[in-house]
């Protein structure tokens, strides 16, 4: 039976709901048997329908009378019992096979310990229940287990444990907040466990235990420290606290997303917590504290105030995003996490909002929720979150949150509580604002500008359209603040006065909110022609055109007063040379007052991380999204290609002169070290590009002795990717170090999977065959892949090699993993961009994997969306 489409507008609160769980589980590898005592009580007429899917039903009592099977329903998705009474206890037997479980959701088996994912709709596979987010109940949870699974753990609080019969044990855990059943969880293994202590402002004294595989502790100290950074920073910033006497985190490695928030026991990827400098990049630290800290601040924007339903997913993922974002800005390099993010968006939920896909932050319909954990969702709600808080400031929008907090404690509540919240702390209207919520596609804003010296007025057009997208065609006007900031032509800052251009106090920018389709504004008193940085800081997720001079980007990228108005100069100036090339299919050619003022950019005062990134151009892929019918692959490819040669001809000096300077010591995790890497390998990259015979000593040595593995990761990545003669012995070398250890293995897939080569396809197929890859590893598979996938060059390389080497692994995982699977099909998704072949060769295989046996609902609901079923 297929599933059913679910509509945002059928919302019914629940007929049932239940106040209490009481859960006891006997763990077996084939056969765990589970019993539920559920307290229910009714809220309405109807009766009482649970959720359960891949269930083995033992028996069903009300009120401690056993039913017969006459007296229920049973389906493949349903139990349904039609005479319960108004406050009943209802007892469920069922059982489960947690070793057969490949698609991780559900309890199943990690390596040698049992664990549990049920976000979004993973519960139903445990035991029979009103599998929703407005269904609230205490958990008490009583696990059994065979002795040498020696930690068992639930959410809450420890409240008995001890020896039984047969080398068994037991532990009862009590959490006495109630909660959804997305946020239940369970995990029994044998760990190395690492303790520390924190005190909240509120003075509670918690417990902090972190749970990782044998032999991995000492990986597991840096995810120590960052979650009390985030306890503290959350406290700080947002004035919220802890709420229970202990936090566990366990690492595991089989798990298909990043990590879950599950209440008091949170469950990682193995990648967001295992980490030291031998192992994982600088990167990768950056990314446990973030993951780390996204996962804690749910404790408030996802578990203390939840979601009504799952159309509101953004209500806590947009949020706790932004909430992430902050932590990390604030801990770190604001500009440098900023820039990440925009590059997220650009290359990323761009795409998704072009695509078949594409659906407001708060989506209307879904059949397969686990296809809803989106960028959109994800990323650009947070950019949603972050215009309310560029609009009302970090006062108004503190204050809101606070009124959020007041008014829906304890609750399940929908996008439109949280926006109402923020209206009534701050008594403004958010009316037009909602459309963010509401509407799908990036919007587009073209600015034209005009002065006039004699009469010193600058005139402005601004225009906005939001394109149409699947089941919107038609758009309305958004409300859109547009940060920005002027500067005569030798760069000193300018102010443009005009009533509706106010100064922006938290960001040191003006603002312009454009509400309207159209606006014209003329401004006096403008003595010279000024160079306006407009979108400063990415003020709002749209894509922006306008015809601007590289001399104006010159200036702005040798003087604006913001890191990321700098950076942004460098890609406009970038991107234009980009189209220019696409354009004419010429090599690109840089003027030369940009190559001085990128000259002068390496040279000056500035973060050497945002140097890096300066000289960091838009990726084939971001270049893509500048190309809305037809996508000139080819074209691209030689035009990336080009621009990266043209920098490193004509900076060659410069890049060594850096490269030279810099000398971050290997065991040194500052944020100063990290940046001087970043940059050294910027530089290393280049001067490999300018001259391979001299620079392939310097890759060797690196990867062949370095003990810092940012070091190590990205000299084999030049040394693969720019094809020096050596590569192959490198990649031998670096795969007999690591072959124990998964988390750098998974470097070694994905280093190969994103070269661009005439062999890269042949490769990657050949990876697919070795004895390391294993379709049941997530990490495994998104390192191979989905990187693959990303790269977009030999992806849709023309001959459809690569198409076809991915259908392969997707028609596998529609059994094994769906989830997985269903990731790995969105490139297929976008067939409509492309050249006649090339549609052709994409239609094929989405058809083809459409006529398979068993569809996956996750395939099925992506498939008919592009192929407009
Ligand atoms: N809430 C989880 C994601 C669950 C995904 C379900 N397929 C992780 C997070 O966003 O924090
Ligand atoms: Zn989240």
């Amino acid at each position: 039976m297929s599933k059913q489409v679910q509509y945002r507008s059928a919302y019914r609160a629940p007929v049932f709901t239940i106040d209490t769980v009481d859960l006891h589980l006997k763990l077996d590898e084939q056969a765990t048997e589970v019993t539920a005592t559920l307290t229910v009580r009714r809220l309405a007429e109807g009766p009482l329908v649970l959720d359960g899917e891949q269930l083995e039903l033992v028996s069903v009592q009300v009120n401690g009378v056993v039913l017969s099977p006459a007296d229920y329903q049973l389906s493949e998705r349903q139990l349904q019992l039609n005479n319960c009474p108004d406050v009943a206890e209802v007892v469920i037997v069922n059982r489960i096979n947690p070793s057969a479980n490949s698609a991780l959701e559900g309890l199943y088996k990690s390596g040698g310990a049992f664990c549990t994912q049920c976000e979004a709709e993973g519960f139903r596979r445990i035991t029979y229940y009103l599998d929703r987010p407005d269904v609230l109940a205490v958990f008490t949870t009583t696990i059994e287990a065979d002795a040498r699974y020696t930690s068992l753990l639930s959410n809450g609080n420890l409240e008995a444990e001890g020896a039984l019969d047969n080398g068994r044990h037991f532990a009862k855990w009590h959490d006495p907040h109630p909660k959804p059943a997305y946020l239940f969880a369970l995990v029994a293994g044998d760990f190395d466990r690492l303790e520390d202590h924190f005190t909240t402002m509120e003075g509670r004294e918690v417990l902090l235990e972190l749970f990782v595989d044998k032999g991995n502790l000492s990986r597991a100290h840096y995810a120590m420290g960052a979650l009390k950074r985030a306890m503290k920073w959350d406290e700080e910033r947002f004035g919220l606290a802890y709420d229970l006497d202990r936090y566990m985190i366990v690492a595991v490695d089989f798990f298909n997303m990043g990590a879950m928030e599950n209440k008091g026991l949170n469950i990682f990827n193995s990648k967001y917590v295992l980490a030291d400098q031998q192992s994982a990049t600088d990167w990768d630290f950056i990314h446990v504290e973030s993951v780390i800290g996204h996962e804690y601040f749910h404790n408030w924007t996802g578990n203390r105030i939840t979601c009504r339903d799952w159309f509101q997913l953004s209500l806590k993922e947009g949020l706790t995003v932004f909430r992430d974002q902050e932590f990390s800005a604030d801990l770190g390099s604001r500009a440098v996490h900023r820039i990440d993010a925009i590059r997220v968006m650009r290359s990323h939920q761009f795409s998704e909002d072009a695509s078949p896909m594409a659906h407001p932050i708060r989506p209307d319909k879904v059949v397969e929720m686990n296809n809803f954990y989106t960028v959109t969702v994800y990323n650009k709600g947070a950019e949603v979150i972050r215009m309310l808080h560029t609009l009302l400031g970090e006062q108004g929008f503190q204050a809101g949150m606070q009124l959020y907090r007041q008014r829906h404690d304890g609750q399940a509540v929908t996008c439109e509580d949280f926006v109402v919240a923020m209206e009534d702390a701050n008594q403004r209207d958010l009316t037009q604002f909602r459309r963010w919520y509401s509407q799908a596609g990036t919007p587009e804003v073209r600015i034209e500008e005009q002065y006039d010296a004699e009469r010193q007025v600058l005139k402005l057009k601004l225009t906005q359209q939001v394109p149409p997208t699947p089941e919107q065609p038609d758009k309305e006007a958004m409300v859109l603040p547009l940060l920005l900031s002027a500067y005569s032509e030798t760069g000193q800052p300018m102010t443009l006065a005009h009533a509706a251009i106010q100064p922006h106090a938290d960001s040191g920018s003006a603002l312009l909110e454009l509400t309207t389709s159209e606006l014209t504004l003329e401004i006096e008193g403008v003595r010279e022609r000024p160079v306006v940085a407009w979108l400063e800081n990415f003020s709002a997720p749209v894509k922006l055109y306008r015809t601007t001079d590289v001399h104006d980007y010159a200036v702005l990228l040798g003087h604006a007063a913001q890191e990321v108005t700098r950076w942004e100069a460098a890609q406009q100036i970038y991107l234009s040379a980009l189209q220019t090339a696409v354009k004419t299919e010429q090599e690109v050619t840089l003027p030369e007052v940009a190559i001085k003022a990128l000259r002068q950019a390496l040279a000056a005062p500035l973060d050497n991380a945002l140097k890096a990134l300066i000289f960091t151009p838009p990726s084939a892929e971001e270049l893509a999204e500048y190309y809305p019918d037809a996508i000139p692959l080819a074209a691209i490819e030689r035009a990336v290609k080009s621009l990266a040669s043209c920098l490193a001809e004509a900076l060659r000096d410069d890049f060594s002169t850096e490269f030279t300077k810099l000398a971050p010591a290997e065991e040194d995790l500052s944020g100063t070290a990290m940046a001087a890497r970043a940059l050294q390998q910027r530089c290393l990259y280049y001067l490999t590009l300018a001259a391979p015979t001299q620079y392939t000593a310097v890759l060797r040595e690196r990867v062949l002795t370095a003990q810092n593995m940012t070091v190590q990761q990205h000299a084999l990545e030049t040394a693969v990717h720019l094809e020096v003669p050596e590569a192959k012995e490198l990649l031998e070398a670096f795969a007999q170090q690591w072959q124990a250890t998964p988390l750098a293995l998974d470097k070694w897939f994905a280093i190969q999977a994103t070269s661009v080569t005439d062999h890269t396809v042949a490769e990657v197929e050949r990876l697919a065959q070795h004895a390391w890859f294993d379709l049941g590893y997530p990490n495994r598979v998104y390192a191979l892949v989905a990187s693959f996938c990303r790269n977009s060059l030999r992806f849709h390389q023309a001959d459809g090699a690569g198409y076809r080497f991915v259908l392969t692994i997707i028609k596998q995982l529609n059994t094994v993993n769906p989830q997985v699977a269903a990731r790995l099909v969105t490139p297929f998704l976008q067939w409509r961009r492309y050249d006649a072949k090339r549609q052709q060769l994409l239609r094929d295989c989405l058809v083809e994997l459409r006529g398979i046996e068993k569809l996956a609902p996750d395939l099925e609901e992506k498939i008919s969306h592009a192929l407009d079923l």
